[in-house]
């Protein structure tokens, strides 16, 4: 069986990370536009930069969560093509022991060169003025995707969603495409469908079961369930 996981910034909020859209979210206390476009960098590279040096603390502070841990064990045991997409920025899937991972959105420990595209571990704290350590130039960014970039890993992406016999999507809101398409595209090419969520998200419709909760309770239940052989088969 080919199984393909795909996670937002939901999966990430018990282990204190905050998510974009819910109440008290990234993007109610910044403004999208000046903190996760490219425009909004070149007005003001300092403000962006505070943006991601708070948020790369966190993320090193924080510690993967039982729903992390859930899926790399459902990954070490299970017999066939395992692959985990995520939104995320931050690392706790691949600090659970995650091994094959996509992150479409980009790397939060990543910096990358605006002139020459190298990139190289980010500094606890970082500033337009860091220089390449390739080219020299001084033209530093977080090599995290924006608003209007074009995401990571897509025709590998699709190609393995077209394949899967499995589609999980756990802790997005699904508002932000092209990951919003991928539930979808799954379902077209014949795989089962199931969303895992604190609520619906905006394509549960397209899901064949809905398992509310949070991610820490329902991602292990639904992993050992699997692994058992106890899930709900397509046909019920
Ligand atoms: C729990 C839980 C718990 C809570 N347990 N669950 C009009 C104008 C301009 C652009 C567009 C447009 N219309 C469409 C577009 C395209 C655009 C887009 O989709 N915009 C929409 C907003 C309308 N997309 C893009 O621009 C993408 N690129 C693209 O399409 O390129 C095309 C192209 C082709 C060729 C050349 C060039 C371009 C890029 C999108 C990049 C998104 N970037 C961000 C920031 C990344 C860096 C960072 O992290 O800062 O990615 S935005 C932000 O949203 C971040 C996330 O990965 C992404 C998705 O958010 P997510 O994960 O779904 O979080 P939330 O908060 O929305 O949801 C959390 C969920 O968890 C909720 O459902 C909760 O219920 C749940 N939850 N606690 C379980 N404990």
């Amino acid at each position: 069986m080919n199984i393909v996981i795909l996670t937002g910034a939901g999966i990430s909020a018990e282990s204190g990370l905050g998510t974009f859209r819910d109440e008290g979210g990234l993007w109610s206390q910044y403004d999208l536009e000046e903190v996760a476009t490219p425009e909004g960098f070149s007005r003001n590279p300092g403000l962006v930069h505070e943006f991601y040096n708070l948020r790369r603390a966190n993320c090193r502070s924080a510690q993967p969560n039982a729903a992390h841990f859930a899926l790399a064990e459902l990954e070490a045991k299970h017999d066939g093509n395992f692959l985990i997409v995520t939104q995320n920025v931050d690392d706790l899937h691949q600090r659970a022991g995650s091994r094959n991972v996509l992150q479409m959105h980009g790397e939060l420990d990543k910096a990358r060169c605006i002139y020459c595209s190298s990139n190289w571990a980010a500094p606890d704290v970082m500033t337009s003025q860091g220089r390449c350590p390739k080219c020299w130039s001084r033209g530093c960014r977080p090599d995290v995707v924006w608003f209007g970039e074009q995401v990571r890993f897509l025709s590998e992406i699709e190609a393995a969603i077209r394949k899967a016999d499995l589609f999980a999507m756990i802790g997005t809101s699904a508002q932000v495409s092209p990951a919003s398409e991928f539930m979808q595209l799954a379902r077209d090419h014949g795989a089962d469908t199931v969303e895992m969520n604190l609520e619906p998200s905006a394509v549960s419709m397209t899901a064949r079961e809905v398992i509310l909760g949070p991610a820490t309770e329902v991602v292990p239940r639904w992993v050992e369930a699997l692994l058992s052989g106890h899930r709900a088969s397509p046909n019920e």
